[in-house]
């Protein structure tokens, strides 16, 4: 099992080779991601405290982690410069700033060949692991829209490809048939039905694909991972103020976004929640999300994406459901675990939810078509 121990870092140490001023104060482990160990550190500066997140960036996920942080200049670099046009003030706060180090790099390699980053702390805002009501998946997608949008102009050269074929289903299927055949950690018996349920799917798995390679769904930079808590929402107005982990900012499909907010938001209980009653797709949270992702994105989707918002939201969902289930069968060598069979736990809830809108997929398609209809001008109102 892989869990992150608090005093595995000398965090201090660390952090005296970035460009940060004043004293350090302390630290602590931060948020729930599943794959960096991520640490808000705090310092006086000027009399003020200041925190910043200091994160290892895992490099058995991510071989190339220099290409990686070139990515996420760029964007972060593109997205600041429309921000700054309009208001200086929240261009620190909208999008994530990397603080050099004392190299002049944007990151800093320790002695034991950790890569570590640091970003500006965004303060008066949080994120949450699961979504309490429509207003907060509204504000998400929104902001994962917007994050889209301001990335729809963005220049070559192409992004690194920081984790090639991410989301390719047909070769996460692919995968998993491979853990199947291997069976390295004996855990296949334990497994037939999350099992079976998989690979039934699987001719469903390139649906998205084909119409990117038949040329109706256009290549666009997208973020890759929008799970609801990699979004931070504003404590004061709840709004959604700026999207983090730009770990796999690269290119991609509009609708991996929008099929993984589906997948991480309008889940009724926890991605690991063990109680399989408790879960089902949430209608009304699935509605916000459309609304809020179509306030940004709706000026720029094409047909086909439009098409095929309720769609990804199924596939996704069973794409990470698969992923959950190849790494437990691999003996959970991905994703952070906290428990025996978490791994088996996150698949099962994904897979309950998947016949969830495989049930609800008619009301799904009602709502994408009755929110996507254009607003009809009533003839006298416009004399
Ligand atoms: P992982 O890749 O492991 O998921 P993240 O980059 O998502 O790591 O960071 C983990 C959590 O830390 C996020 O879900 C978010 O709550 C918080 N976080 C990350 N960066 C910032 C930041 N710059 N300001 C405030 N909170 C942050
Ligand atoms: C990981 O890093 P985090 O926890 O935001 C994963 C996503 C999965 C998600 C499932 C780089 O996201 O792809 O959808 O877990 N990130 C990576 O919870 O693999
Ligand atoms: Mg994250």
């Amino acid at each position: 099992m892989s869990r992150q121990n608090p005093n595995r870092h000398d965090i201090p140490a660390i952090a005296r080779n970035f460009e940060i001023f004043g004293e350090f104060l302390e630290f602590e482990p931060f948020g729930n991601g599943h794959i960096n160990d991520t640490y808000a550190a705090s310092y006086v500066q000027g009399g003020a405290v200041i925190r910043y997140i200091h994160q290892r960036v895992n490099h058995q996920v991510f071989k190339n982690p220099i290409a990686q942080m070139e990515n996420i200049q760029r964007v972060t670099a593109h997205v600041r410069k429309k921000l700054r046009r309009t208001n200086r003030l929240r261009s620190t706060r909208e999008i994530l700033t990397v603080v050099s180090s004392r190299a002049g790099k944007p990151y800093f390699i320790d002695e034991d060949g950790n890569f570590w980053r640091t970003y500006v702390l965004i303060e008066g805002a949080r994120s949450f692991d699961v979504a309490n009501d429509p207003d907060q998946a509204f504000e998400a997608a929104r902001a994962y829209g917007k994050f889209q949008r301001q990335l729809v102009d963005f220049p070559p050269p192409r992004l690194h490809e920081i984790i090639p074929d991410f989301h390719n289903t047909p070769k996460r299927v692919h995968s998993l048939e491979i853990a199947i055949r291997e069976d390295v950690a004996k855990r296949v018996k334990g497994a037939r039905k999350e099992i079976e349920f998989a690979l039934k799917r699987k001719p469903s798995a390139s649906r998205l694909l084909e119409l990117m390679h038949a040329g109706a769904m256009p290549e666009r930079v997208v973020h890759n991972d929008t799970k609801f808590n990699n979004v931070l929402l504003d404590d004061e107005n709840g709004e959604g103020i700026c999207v983090v982990d730009l770990d796999t900012v690269m290119p991609g499909l509009a609708l991996y976004d929008f099929g993984d907010m589906v997948r991480s938001t309008t889940n009724s209980g926890a991605e690991d929640e063990r109680d399989l009653k408790r879960i089902f797709m949430r209608p009304d949270l699935f509605e916000a999300l459309l609304r809020g992702y179509l306030d940004e994105a709706g000026a720029f989707l094409t047909d086909a994406e439009r098409k095929n918002l309720a769609f990804a939201g199924r596939l996704i969902t069973y794409e990470i459901g698969v992923r959950f289930l190849t790494d437990h069968l691999s003996g959970d060598v991905y994703f952070k675990t906290h428990r025996e069979g978490h791994n088996l736990d996150r698949a099962h809830t994904q897979f309950k939810l998947v016949e969830s809108m495989e049930e609800q997929e008619a009301e799904m398609e009602s709502l994408v078509a009755r929110i996507l209809k254009p607003k009809r001008r009533h003839a006298r109102a416009k004399k």
